[in-house]
Protein backbone atom coordinates (compact mmCIF):
# COMPACT_ATOMS: atom_id res chain seq x y z
CA UNK A 1 0.00 0.00 0.00
CA UNK A 2 1.02 3.67 -0.41
CA UNK A 3 2.88 5.37 2.37
CA UNK A 4 1.81 8.42 1.13
CA UNK A 5 -0.35 10.20 -1.97
CA UNK A 6 -0.06 13.56 -3.28
CA UNK A 7 -3.42 15.51 -3.54
CA UNK A 8 -3.53 17.45 -6.88
CA UNK A 9 -6.80 19.58 -6.56
CA UNK A 10 -7.98 21.91 -3.71
CA UNK A 11 -11.89 22.23 -1.88
CA UNK A 12 -13.83 19.88 -0.67
CA UNK A 13 -12.85 16.76 -3.19
CA UNK A 14 -9.43 17.63 -1.58
CA UNK A 15 -10.93 17.06 2.10
CA UNK A 16 -12.61 14.43 0.60
CA UNK A 17 -9.58 12.56 -0.35
CA UNK A 18 -7.43 13.38 2.79
CA UNK A 19 -10.26 11.44 4.72
CA UNK A 20 -9.74 8.58 2.71
CA UNK A 21 -6.64 8.86 2.95
CA UNK A 22 -6.46 8.84 6.50
CA UNK A 23 -8.59 5.96 6.48
CA UNK A 24 -6.32 3.70 4.82
CA UNK A 25 -3.54 5.05 7.29
CA UNK A 26 -1.60 7.07 3.82
CA UNK A 27 -0.02 10.47 4.79
CA UNK A 28 -1.20 12.69 2.59
CA UNK A 29 0.26 15.66 0.93
CA UNK A 30 -2.08 19.09 0.28
CA UNK A 31 -1.06 20.71 -3.19
CA UNK A 32 -1.99 24.07 -2.95
CA UNK A 33 -1.92 27.93 -4.70
CA UNK A 34 -1.16 30.85 -3.28
CA UNK A 35 -4.88 32.32 -3.09
CA UNK A 36 -5.38 28.33 -1.27
CA UNK A 37 -2.47 28.99 1.47
CA UNK A 38 -4.63 29.66 4.62
CA UNK A 39 -6.84 26.96 3.93
CA UNK A 40 -8.14 24.31 6.73
CA UNK A 41 -7.70 21.54 5.22
CA UNK A 42 -4.24 22.56 3.69
CA UNK A 43 -3.38 23.05 7.41
CA UNK A 44 -5.07 19.31 7.61
CA UNK A 45 -3.18 17.72 5.25
CA UNK A 46 0.49 16.07 7.02
CA UNK A 47 2.33 17.80 4.09
CA UNK A 48 1.84 20.93 1.92
CA UNK A 49 3.67 22.56 -1.10
CA UNK A 50 2.71 25.76 -2.45
CA UNK A 51 2.61 25.38 -6.48
CA UNK A 52 2.11 28.33 -7.85
CA UNK A 53 -0.09 31.55 -8.02
CA UNK A 54 -3.89 31.74 -7.66
CA UNK A 55 -4.64 31.55 -11.19
CA UNK A 56 -5.32 27.36 -12.24
CA UNK A 57 -3.24 27.41 -15.14
CA UNK A 58 -0.06 28.67 -13.14
CA UNK A 59 -0.90 26.20 -10.21
CA UNK A 60 -3.51 23.45 -10.25
CA UNK A 61 -2.89 23.10 -13.78
CA UNK A 62 0.94 23.25 -13.98
CA UNK A 63 1.71 19.94 -14.84
CA UNK A 64 5.97 20.03 -13.98
CA UNK A 65 5.12 21.83 -10.52
CA UNK A 66 2.53 18.80 -9.67
CA UNK A 67 5.55 15.95 -10.74
CA UNK A 68 7.93 17.87 -8.72
CA UNK A 69 5.88 18.22 -5.56
CA UNK A 70 5.62 14.66 -5.17
CA UNK A 71 9.41 14.37 -6.17
CA UNK A 72 10.31 16.45 -2.85
CA UNK A 73 7.45 14.97 -0.79
CA UNK A 74 8.68 11.18 -1.81
CA UNK A 75 5.13 10.49 -2.38
CA UNK A 76 4.27 7.30 -4.30
CA UNK A 77 0.77 8.44 -5.64
CA UNK A 78 -0.85 11.39 -7.20
CA UNK A 79 -4.53 11.41 -7.03
CA UNK A 80 -6.24 13.83 -9.73
CA UNK A 81 -9.79 14.22 -7.62
CA UNK A 82 -12.62 15.90 -10.67
CA UNK A 83 -11.56 18.76 -12.90
CA UNK A 84 -7.98 20.46 -13.44
CA UNK A 85 -5.38 17.42 -14.56
CA UNK A 86 -7.82 14.44 -13.76
CA UNK A 87 -8.72 13.45 -17.08
CA UNK A 88 -5.36 14.72 -18.60
CA UNK A 89 -3.76 12.01 -20.88
CA UNK A 90 -0.84 13.58 -21.00
CA UNK A 91 -0.29 14.26 -17.42
CA UNK A 92 -1.09 10.44 -16.13
CA UNK A 93 1.27 9.59 -18.82
CA UNK A 94 3.90 12.11 -17.43
CA UNK A 95 3.13 10.72 -14.18
CA UNK A 96 3.59 7.12 -14.85
CA UNK A 97 6.65 8.04 -16.55
CA UNK A 98 7.75 9.91 -13.80
CA UNK A 99 7.76 6.56 -11.09
CA UNK A 100 4.61 7.62 -9.46
CA UNK A 101 0.87 5.92 -9.53
CA UNK A 102 -1.45 8.21 -11.04
CA UNK A 103 -4.98 7.32 -9.61
CA UNK A 104 -6.68 6.66 -12.24
CA UNK A 105 -7.05 4.44 -15.68
CA UNK A 106 -4.14 4.17 -17.70
CA UNK A 107 -3.31 7.00 -20.27
CA UNK A 108 -4.44 5.41 -23.21
CA UNK A 109 -7.71 4.80 -21.77
CA UNK A 110 -7.96 8.51 -20.75
CA UNK A 111 -6.86 9.57 -24.59
CA UNK A 112 -9.40 7.06 -25.61
CA UNK A 113 -12.33 8.52 -23.92
CA UNK A 114 -11.02 12.06 -24.44
CA UNK A 115 -11.59 11.75 -28.08
CA UNK A 116 -15.48 11.19 -28.06
CA UNK A 117 -15.32 9.70 -31.73
CA UNK A 118 -12.90 6.93 -30.43
CA UNK A 119 -14.96 6.82 -27.50
CA UNK A 120 -18.40 5.86 -29.00
CA UNK A 121 -17.06 3.26 -31.27
CA UNK A 122 -14.87 1.30 -28.55
CA UNK A 123 -17.88 1.39 -26.57
CA UNK A 124 -20.15 0.54 -28.98
CA UNK A 125 -18.07 -2.34 -29.89
CA UNK A 126 -18.32 -3.03 -26.45
CA UNK A 127 -21.81 -3.40 -26.70
CA UNK A 128 -23.12 -0.26 -25.26
CA UNK A 129 -26.26 1.29 -26.87
CA UNK A 130 -25.21 4.61 -28.56
CA UNK A 131 -26.90 7.45 -30.53
CA UNK A 132 -27.63 6.60 -33.82
CA UNK A 133 -24.72 8.89 -35.94
CA UNK A 134 -22.20 8.88 -38.69
CA UNK A 135 -19.73 6.28 -37.10
CA UNK A 136 -17.12 8.81 -37.48
CA UNK A 137 -15.67 11.45 -38.65
CA UNK A 138 -17.81 13.38 -40.88
CA UNK A 139 -16.32 13.95 -44.46
CA UNK A 140 -15.91 17.01 -46.21
CA UNK A 141 -17.60 15.92 -49.04
CA UNK A 142 -20.95 17.90 -49.00
CA UNK A 143 -23.17 15.06 -50.97
CA UNK A 144 -21.63 12.49 -48.81
CA UNK A 145 -22.84 15.10 -45.78
CA UNK A 146 -26.29 15.24 -46.82
CA UNK A 147 -26.36 11.80 -47.11
CA UNK A 148 -25.49 11.11 -43.88
CA UNK A 149 -27.98 13.38 -42.37
CA UNK A 150 -30.75 12.25 -44.27
CA UNK A 151 -30.31 8.55 -42.99
CA UNK A 152 -29.83 9.86 -39.63
CA UNK A 153 -33.43 12.05 -40.01
CA UNK A 154 -33.45 15.59 -38.54
CA UNK A 155 -32.81 17.06 -36.72
CA UNK A 156 -29.08 15.98 -35.76
CA UNK A 157 -26.85 16.63 -33.40
CA UNK A 158 -23.20 18.36 -34.63
CA UNK A 159 -20.55 17.84 -32.04
CA UNK A 160 -16.78 17.90 -31.88
CA UNK A 161 -15.05 15.25 -30.78
CA UNK A 162 -12.33 17.14 -28.46
CA UNK A 163 -15.45 18.69 -27.16
CA UNK A 164 -17.56 17.17 -24.72
CA UNK A 165 -19.12 18.35 -21.14
CA UNK A 166 -21.54 20.82 -23.75
CA UNK A 167 -18.75 22.36 -25.52
CA UNK A 168 -18.82 22.25 -29.32
CA UNK A 169 -22.31 21.12 -30.20
CA UNK A 170 -24.84 22.45 -32.60
CA UNK A 171 -28.53 21.46 -33.60
CA UNK A 172 -29.29 21.48 -37.03
CA UNK A 173 -33.45 20.99 -37.88
CA UNK A 174 -33.29 21.23 -41.75
CA UNK A 175 -31.01 20.19 -44.46
CA UNK A 176 -30.57 23.61 -45.79
CA UNK A 177 -28.91 24.94 -42.65
CA UNK A 178 -26.65 21.80 -42.03
CA UNK A 179 -23.44 23.08 -44.39
CA UNK A 180 -23.36 26.26 -42.36
CA UNK A 181 -23.99 23.75 -39.40
CA UNK A 182 -20.92 21.58 -39.73
CA UNK A 183 -18.86 24.66 -41.16
CA UNK A 184 -19.30 26.75 -37.89
CA UNK A 185 -18.75 23.64 -35.30
CA UNK A 186 -15.72 22.61 -37.11
CA UNK A 187 -14.33 26.36 -36.90
CA UNK A 188 -15.24 26.43 -33.64
CA UNK A 189 -13.32 22.68 -32.71
CA UNK A 190 -10.29 24.13 -34.35
CA UNK A 191 -9.94 26.96 -32.03
CA UNK A 192 -11.50 25.49 -28.65
CA UNK A 193 -9.87 22.24 -29.20
CA UNK A 194 -7.27 22.55 -31.75
CA UNK A 195 -9.39 19.67 -33.46
CA UNK A 196 -11.66 20.02 -35.96
CA UNK A 197 -13.14 16.75 -36.08
CA UNK A 198 -17.15 16.53 -36.00
CA UNK A 199 -19.26 14.01 -36.23
CA UNK A 200 -23.13 13.55 -36.18
CA UNK A 201 -25.85 12.25 -34.10
CA UNK A 202 -29.75 11.89 -34.00
CA UNK A 203 -30.47 14.70 -31.84
CA UNK A 204 -32.70 13.75 -28.88
CA UNK A 205 -35.00 16.29 -27.92
CA UNK A 206 -36.26 15.61 -24.34
CA UNK A 207 -33.89 12.96 -22.68
CA UNK A 208 -32.79 12.64 -19.14
CA UNK A 209 -29.49 12.74 -18.48
CA UNK A 210 -28.46 9.42 -16.50
CA UNK A 211 -25.33 7.86 -15.54
CA UNK A 212 -23.24 4.65 -14.44
CA UNK A 213 -21.03 4.54 -11.57
CA UNK A 214 -18.29 1.79 -12.23
CA UNK A 215 -15.48 0.11 -10.28
CA UNK A 216 -12.80 -1.99 -12.20
CA UNK A 217 -9.84 -3.19 -11.30
CA UNK A 218 -6.45 -4.41 -13.32
CA UNK A 219 -6.91 -8.23 -12.74
CA UNK A 220 -10.07 -8.28 -15.10
CA UNK A 221 -12.90 -7.47 -12.53
CA UNK A 222 -15.10 -5.19 -12.82
CA UNK A 223 -18.89 -4.16 -11.03
CA UNK A 224 -21.51 -1.42 -11.32
CA UNK A 225 -23.02 0.46 -8.62
CA UNK A 226 -25.80 1.97 -10.63
CA UNK A 227 -26.97 5.03 -11.56
CA UNK A 228 -27.43 8.58 -11.05
CA UNK A 229 -29.99 11.08 -12.78
CA UNK A 230 -28.77 14.15 -13.25
CA UNK A 231 -31.39 16.01 -15.67
CA UNK A 232 -31.27 19.07 -13.30
CA UNK A 233 -29.08 21.42 -14.64
CA UNK A 234 -28.29 24.75 -16.42
CA UNK A 235 -26.11 25.57 -19.02
CA UNK A 236 -24.19 21.83 -18.28
CA UNK A 237 -23.54 22.53 -14.74
CA UNK A 238 -25.15 20.05 -12.56
CA UNK A 239 -27.66 21.62 -9.98
CA UNK A 240 -29.10 18.12 -7.86
CA UNK A 241 -27.92 14.73 -8.53
CA UNK A 242 -29.85 11.38 -7.44
CA UNK A 243 -29.87 8.41 -7.49
CA UNK A 244 -31.49 5.69 -8.29
CA UNK A 245 -33.26 7.89 -11.35
CA UNK A 246 -36.83 7.98 -9.97
CA UNK A 247 -39.16 5.54 -11.93
CA UNK A 248 -36.26 3.64 -13.88
CA UNK A 249 -37.13 0.00 -14.23
CA UNK A 250 -35.13 -2.70 -11.96
CA UNK A 251 -34.93 -5.11 -14.70
CA UNK A 252 -33.39 -2.15 -17.55
CA UNK A 253 -30.90 -0.58 -14.56
CA UNK A 254 -28.78 -4.05 -14.43
CA UNK A 255 -29.36 -4.81 -17.77
CA UNK A 256 -27.47 -1.45 -18.53
CA UNK A 257 -25.40 -1.83 -14.96
CA UNK A 258 -24.05 -4.78 -16.41
CA UNK A 259 -23.17 -3.68 -19.81
CA UNK A 260 -21.46 -1.03 -18.48
CA UNK A 261 -19.05 -3.22 -15.67
CA UNK A 262 -18.76 -6.16 -19.26
CA UNK A 263 -17.84 -2.87 -21.21
CA UNK A 264 -14.77 -2.08 -18.41
CA UNK A 265 -13.42 -5.38 -18.78
CA UNK A 266 -13.46 -5.74 -22.45
CA UNK A 267 -11.42 -2.48 -23.08
CA UNK A 268 -9.08 -3.18 -19.36
CA UNK A 269 -10.72 -0.15 -17.88
CA UNK A 270 -8.80 0.48 -14.47
CA UNK A 271 -10.35 2.54 -11.37
CA UNK A 272 -13.96 4.53 -11.14
CA UNK A 273 -15.46 5.78 -14.40
CA UNK A 274 -18.70 6.94 -15.45
CA UNK A 275 -20.93 5.80 -18.18
CA UNK A 276 -23.50 9.00 -19.62
CA UNK A 277 -26.32 8.12 -21.14
CA UNK A 278 -29.35 10.00 -22.56
CA UNK A 279 -32.56 7.99 -21.68
CA UNK A 280 -35.26 8.61 -23.84
CA UNK A 281 -38.54 6.84 -24.15
CA UNK A 282 -37.30 4.05 -22.10
CA UNK A 283 -33.91 3.71 -24.25
CA UNK A 284 -30.24 4.30 -22.78
CA UNK A 285 -28.44 5.91 -25.68
CA UNK A 286 -24.28 5.92 -24.76
CA UNK A 287 -22.83 9.41 -25.03
CA UNK A 288 -19.56 10.04 -22.93
CA UNK A 289 -17.26 8.45 -20.56
CA UNK A 290 -15.72 10.14 -17.32
CA UNK A 291 -12.68 8.72 -16.06
CA UNK A 292 -12.37 10.72 -13.11
CA UNK A 293 -14.13 10.55 -9.77
CA UNK A 294 -17.09 12.68 -10.03
CA UNK A 295 -18.87 15.63 -8.02
CA UNK A 296 -21.54 13.42 -7.70
CA UNK A 297 -20.37 10.55 -6.35
CA UNK A 298 -21.43 10.47 -3.28
CA UNK A 299 -25.24 10.12 -3.77
CA UNK A 300 -24.06 6.78 -4.96
CA UNK A 301 -21.84 5.95 -1.61
CA UNK A 302 -25.15 6.72 0.17
CA UNK A 303 -26.81 4.18 -1.78
CA UNK A 304 -24.35 1.22 -1.46
CA UNK A 305 -22.58 1.71 1.32
CA UNK A 306 -19.81 1.93 -0.64
CA UNK A 307 -16.55 4.45 -0.34
CA UNK A 308 -15.77 5.47 -3.80
CA UNK A 309 -12.45 7.03 -2.89
CA UNK A 310 -11.08 4.09 -0.73
CA UNK A 311 -11.52 2.09 -3.94
CA UNK A 312 -10.07 4.36 -6.08
CA UNK A 313 -6.94 4.13 -4.37
CA UNK A 314 -7.09 0.04 -3.52
CA UNK A 315 -7.67 -0.20 -7.33
CA UNK A 316 -4.26 1.77 -7.77
CA UNK A 317 -2.35 0.10 -5.44
CA UNK A 318 -3.09 -2.94 -7.42
CA UNK A 319 -5.27 -4.70 -4.88
CA UNK A 320 -8.01 -6.39 -6.20
CA UNK A 321 -11.93 -5.56 -5.96
CA UNK A 322 -12.81 -5.71 -3.00
CA UNK A 323 -16.97 -6.23 -3.78
CA UNK A 324 -18.04 -9.06 -6.30
CA UNK A 325 -21.69 -7.72 -8.40
CA UNK A 326 -23.86 -9.82 -5.88
CA UNK A 327 -22.35 -7.99 -2.79
CA UNK A 328 -23.86 -4.66 -4.26
CA UNK A 329 -27.04 -3.67 -2.74
CA UNK A 330 -29.18 -0.40 -3.04
CA UNK A 331 -30.49 0.72 -0.83
CA UNK A 332 -33.36 3.81 -0.17
CA UNK A 333 -32.45 7.18 -1.83
CA UNK A 334 -30.13 10.13 -2.04
CA UNK A 335 -30.10 13.09 -3.64
CA UNK A 336 -27.36 16.15 -3.49
CA UNK A 337 -27.37 19.65 -3.97
CA UNK A 338 -24.50 21.85 -5.18
CA UNK A 339 -24.26 24.70 -3.10
CA UNK A 340 -22.76 27.53 -4.96
CA UNK A 341 -21.03 31.09 -4.17
CA UNK A 342 -23.35 32.78 -6.69
CA UNK A 343 -26.52 35.24 -7.19
CA UNK A 344 -29.29 32.76 -7.18
CA UNK A 345 -30.75 34.53 -9.32
CA UNK A 346 -28.52 35.85 -12.11
CA UNK A 347 -26.17 32.79 -11.58
CA UNK A 348 -23.24 35.40 -11.28
CA UNK A 349 -20.74 34.32 -9.15
CA UNK A 350 -20.69 35.52 -5.62
CA UNK A 351 -16.73 35.03 -3.92
CA UNK A 352 -15.87 36.68 -0.66
CA UNK A 353 -15.79 36.16 3.48
CA UNK A 354 -18.42 33.99 4.63
CA UNK A 355 -18.71 35.93 7.90
CA UNK A 356 -20.94 33.04 9.59
CA UNK A 357 -21.30 29.32 8.56
CA UNK A 358 -23.54 26.81 9.94
CA UNK A 359 -23.82 23.13 8.50
CA UNK A 360 -26.89 20.91 8.45
CA UNK A 361 -27.18 18.03 10.19
CA UNK A 362 -28.67 14.96 11.65
CA UNK A 363 -30.17 11.16 10.23
CA UNK A 364 -29.17 10.77 6.50
CA UNK A 365 -27.66 14.00 6.29
CA UNK A 366 -23.84 14.64 4.79
CA UNK A 367 -21.82 17.53 3.92
CA UNK A 368 -19.17 17.62 1.77
CA UNK A 369 -17.58 21.18 2.32
CA UNK A 370 -14.13 22.50 2.77
CA UNK A 371 -15.66 25.85 4.16
CA UNK A 372 -15.53 27.42 7.96
CA UNK A 373 -16.56 30.39 9.78
CA UNK A 374 -14.70 33.27 8.05
CA UNK A 375 -13.39 31.01 5.22
CA UNK A 376 -12.75 33.81 2.02
CA UNK A 377 -14.36 32.08 -1.12
CA UNK A 378 -11.76 32.97 -3.62
CA UNK A 379 -12.62 34.18 -7.07
CA UNK A 380 -10.22 32.15 -9.12
CA UNK A 381 -11.94 28.74 -8.75
CA UNK A 382 -15.18 27.02 -9.21
CA UNK A 383 -17.97 28.49 -7.25
CA UNK A 384 -19.26 25.42 -5.29
CA UNK A 385 -18.61 25.44 -1.76
CA UNK A 386 -20.43 22.56 -0.40
CA UNK A 387 -22.37 19.54 -1.48
CA UNK A 388 -25.57 18.61 1.10
CA UNK A 389 -26.39 14.75 0.70
CA UNK A 390 -29.65 13.50 2.23
CA UNK A 391 -30.25 9.44 2.40
CA UNK A 392 -33.52 8.22 3.53
CA UNK A 393 -35.74 4.87 2.93
CA UNK A 394 -37.79 6.84 0.40
CA UNK A 395 -36.98 9.59 -2.08
CA UNK A 396 -39.97 11.23 -0.42
CA UNK A 397 -37.84 11.25 2.87
CA UNK A 398 -35.38 11.95 1.24
CA UNK A 399 -36.85 15.42 -0.15
CA UNK A 400 -37.57 16.08 3.04
CA UNK A 401 -34.18 15.92 5.12
CA UNK A 402 -33.01 18.03 2.41
CA UNK A 403 -35.76 20.59 2.53
CA UNK A 404 -35.27 20.41 6.09
CA UNK A 405 -31.07 20.26 5.78
CA UNK A 406 -31.30 23.37 3.76
CA UNK A 407 -33.64 25.31 5.99
CA UNK A 408 -30.85 24.98 8.98
CA UNK A 409 -27.75 25.84 6.47
CA UNK A 410 -26.51 28.89 7.10
CA UNK A 411 -24.06 31.17 4.84
CA UNK A 412 -23.54 34.77 5.79
CA UNK A 413 -21.14 36.96 4.14
CA UNK A 414 -21.82 36.01 0.47
CA UNK A 415 -24.57 34.93 -1.79
CA UNK A 416 -25.31 31.25 -2.60
CA UNK A 417 -28.19 29.28 -4.84
CA UNK A 418 -29.72 27.67 -1.46
CA UNK A 419 -33.11 29.30 -2.51
CA UNK A 420 -32.68 28.01 -5.89
CA UNK A 421 -32.23 24.42 -4.47
CA UNK A 422 -35.52 25.49 -2.02
CA UNK A 423 -37.38 26.32 -5.61
CA UNK A 424 -36.28 23.25 -7.22
CA UNK A 425 -37.69 20.88 -3.72
CA UNK A 426 -40.66 22.66 -3.80
CA UNK A 427 -41.28 22.34 -7.54
CA UNK A 428 -44.49 19.77 -8.34
CA UNK A 429 -42.86 18.02 -11.36
CA UNK A 430 -39.36 17.52 -9.27
CA UNK A 431 -41.41 16.42 -6.55
CA UNK A 432 -42.70 13.92 -9.04
CA UNK A 433 -39.50 13.08 -10.13
CA UNK A 434 -38.14 12.03 -14.12
CA UNK A 435 -37.65 15.49 -15.59
CA UNK A 436 -35.73 15.91 -18.06
CA UNK A 437 -32.80 18.06 -19.59
CA UNK A 438 -34.20 20.95 -20.39
CA UNK A 439 -36.45 21.24 -17.18
CA UNK A 440 -34.55 23.87 -15.07
CA UNK A 441 -33.64 26.09 -17.89
CA UNK A 442 -37.22 26.39 -18.93
CA UNK A 443 -38.64 27.21 -15.38
CA UNK A 444 -36.15 29.80 -15.12
CA UNK A 445 -37.66 31.32 -18.38
CA UNK A 446 -34.20 30.81 -20.36
C1 LIG B 1 -26.93 15.19 -26.89
C2 LIG B 1 -28.20 15.79 -26.68
C3 LIG B 1 -29.24 15.40 -27.50
N1 LIG B 1 -29.02 14.50 -28.48
N2 LIG B 1 -26.79 14.29 -27.88
C4 LIG B 1 -24.53 17.86 -23.78
C5 LIG B 1 -23.34 17.52 -22.99
C6 LIG B 1 -22.70 16.40 -23.66
N3 LIG B 1 -22.20 15.50 -22.68
C7 LIG B 1 -23.74 15.79 -24.51
N4 LIG B 1 -24.85 16.68 -24.49
C8 LIG B 1 -25.98 16.42 -25.17
N5 LIG B 1 -25.87 15.49 -26.15
C9 LIG B 1 -27.80 13.96 -28.66
N6 LIG B 1 -27.62 13.08 -29.63
C10 LIG B 1 -28.33 16.72 -25.64
C11 LIG B 1 -27.21 17.04 -24.89
C12 LIG B 1 -27.43 17.98 -23.82
C13 LIG B 1 -27.26 17.61 -22.48
C14 LIG B 1 -26.87 16.33 -22.11
C15 LIG B 1 -26.70 16.00 -20.77
C16 LIG B 1 -26.94 16.95 -19.79
C17 LIG B 1 -27.35 18.19 -20.13
C18 LIG B 1 -27.52 18.55 -21.47
C19 LIG B 1 -27.93 19.83 -21.81
C20 LIG B 1 -28.09 20.18 -23.12
C21 LIG B 1 -27.83 19.24 -24.13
Amino acid sequence: MFEKIVIANRGEIALRIQRACRMLGIKTVALHSEADRDAKYVRLADESVCIGPARAIDSYLNIPAVISAAEVTDAQAIHPGYGFLSENADFAERVDKSGFVFIGPRAETIRLMGDKISAIRAMKKAGIPCVPGSDGPLPKNDRDLFRIAAQIGYPVLIKATGGGGGRGMRVVHTEAALLNAVNLTRAEALAAFNNETVYMEKYLDNPRHIEFQVLADEHGNAIHLGERDCSMQRRHQKVVEESPAPGLPEKLRHRIGERCADACRRIGYRGAGTFEFLYQDGEFYFIEMNTRVQVEHPVTELVTGIDIVREQILIAAGERLSYRQKDITWRGHALECRINAEDPRRFTPSPGRITYYHQPGGPGVRVDTHVYNNYTVPPYYDSMIAKVITHAETRELALARMRVALSEMVVDGIKTNIPLHQDILNDANFIKGGVNIHYLERKLGL
